[in-house]
């Protein structure tokens, strides 16, 4: 019985399995009861401090590598033979892009064909099926709203168009090769995982240390920008999914509501019981908020968060992955906030 199990045990390979994403997906697939191999790269500071609670878990099996480099992806891919792969790993700060354009092209862009070619080299092409994590950046200045998997692309980034060589190459393999890969086009997903560079994490960590005393403003870039919020732990569902269905095809996962960083920042504060009123030129550097009650300058726009071009706008018809994969997302922006409020709250009072 027990090497039954072992021989229907599925194997995963999971590229940026340290980040937001690969949290959720690594608690998945291990409770779904898959062998979970994950790519790190090293640091000065170990990197793995998301995946600690996985730790003791003998079913997951993390390995060095890099995605900028092919011997190591060709290597493990061809040790590890896995049946799925997620290439979650990438360069994913859109503003930072713009000061590393070649180096994010390299890893998220050529990085993608780095796996595929190794899926090729090793002869799994029947075997390994191909996760692409593809974006709502490919949009950029939308030429379509709400965006589907038909809107055509129009990125506004170094890390879009990157993104953008990754969709098609992905979309080239499966049409040349024979290849189940599938993009799945998701939308921005936040949690309590999410990096403090993300404006959603900064926005709750930030209230929360000025709540608790150990920060005084939050500093905020353009607040008029849009985007389509979901629930990080939802979306590596729709991910997985992707890859239980006969064809591979490729999806967008969203949540149809879009909301302004403005109302993001009104709504954290609401959790710490403060009212924001906004004060000084709508839109411009001149801009602040005060608290209602106090009068105190609570957020200040500063331009150092401002992009060289900007997404203004995003909103995302999930209605495909609806249809074909069942997934809907049930956590709304309000809840979302509230989720990643409390989480912020419990962390830095750990902390002290
Ligand atoms: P994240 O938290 O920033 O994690 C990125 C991961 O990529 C980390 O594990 C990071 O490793 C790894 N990585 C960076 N450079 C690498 C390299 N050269 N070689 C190998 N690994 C590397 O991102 P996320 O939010 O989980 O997003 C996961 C993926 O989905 C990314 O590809 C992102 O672009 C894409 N995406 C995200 C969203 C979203 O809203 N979250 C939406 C659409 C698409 P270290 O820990 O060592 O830095
Ligand atoms: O910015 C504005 C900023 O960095 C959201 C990545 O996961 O989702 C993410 O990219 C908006 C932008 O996410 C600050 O200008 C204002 O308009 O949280 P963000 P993003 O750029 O949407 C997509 C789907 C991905 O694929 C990416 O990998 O918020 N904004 N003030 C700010 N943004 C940041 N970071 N910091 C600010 O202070």
């Amino acid at each position: 019985m027990k090497d039954k199990v072992k021989t229907n045990m599925k194997t995963a390979f999971i590229t940026g399995i340290t980040g937001q994403d690969g949290y959720y997906l690594t608690e998945l697939l291990l409770e779904k009861g898959y062998k979970v191999y994950g790519m790190i790269r090293r640091g000065s500071l170990p990197t793995t401090d998301r995946l600690k609670p996985f730790f003791d878990n003998p079913n997951l099996v993390l390995k060095n590598g890099d995605l900028a480099d092919s011997a190591v992806i060709t290597r493990l891919i061809g040790e590890i033979q896995p049946d799925e792969i997620y290439n979650l790993g990438a360069m994913s700060h859109v503003g930072i892009s713009f000061e590393i354009p070649e180096y994010t092209v390299d890893v998220d862009g050529t990085g993608t064909l780095r796996i595929l070619e190794a899926i090729r080299h090793n002869g799994l092409e029947a075997k390994t099926k191909f996760y692409q994590a593809s974006t709502s950046e490919l949009y950029g200045r939308i030429q379509e709203t709400p965006q589907t998997e038909k809107t055509p692309f129009y990125p506004r980034s170094p890390y879009g168009a990157a993104k953008m060589y990754a969709y098609w190459i992905t979309v080239n393999y499966r049409e040349s090769y024979n290849i189940f890969a599938c993009n799945g086009i998701l939308f921005n997903h936040e949690s309590p995982m999410r990096g403090l560079g993300f404006v959603t994490r900064k926005i709750t960590n930030t209230v929360v240390k000025i709540v608790l005393g150990k920060e005084t403003q939050l500093k905020i870039g353009n607040l008029d920008a849009s985007r389509d919020w979901g629930y990080a732990k939802e979306y590596v569902e729709g991910m997985w999914r992707m890859l239980q269905v006969d064809e591979p095809q490729d999806y967008v996962l969203a949540t149809g509501v879009t909301q302004t960083v403005r109302s993001f920042v009104e709504s954290a504060f609401k959790h710490a019981g403060i009212t924001i009123e906004w004060k000084g030129e709508k839109g411009t550097v001149d801009e602040f908020g005060i608290c209602t009650e106090t009068g105190k300058t609570l957020v200040v726009v500063d331009p150092q968060f401002f992009r060289p071009a900007e997404v203004e706008l995003l909103i995302g018809d999930a209605t495909k992955a609806k249809e074909d994969l069942g997934w809907s997302p049930k956590v709304n922006c309000e809840e979302l906030v509230g989720i990643m409020y409390n989480a912020d709250l419990e962390y830095e009072k750990k902390r002290g």
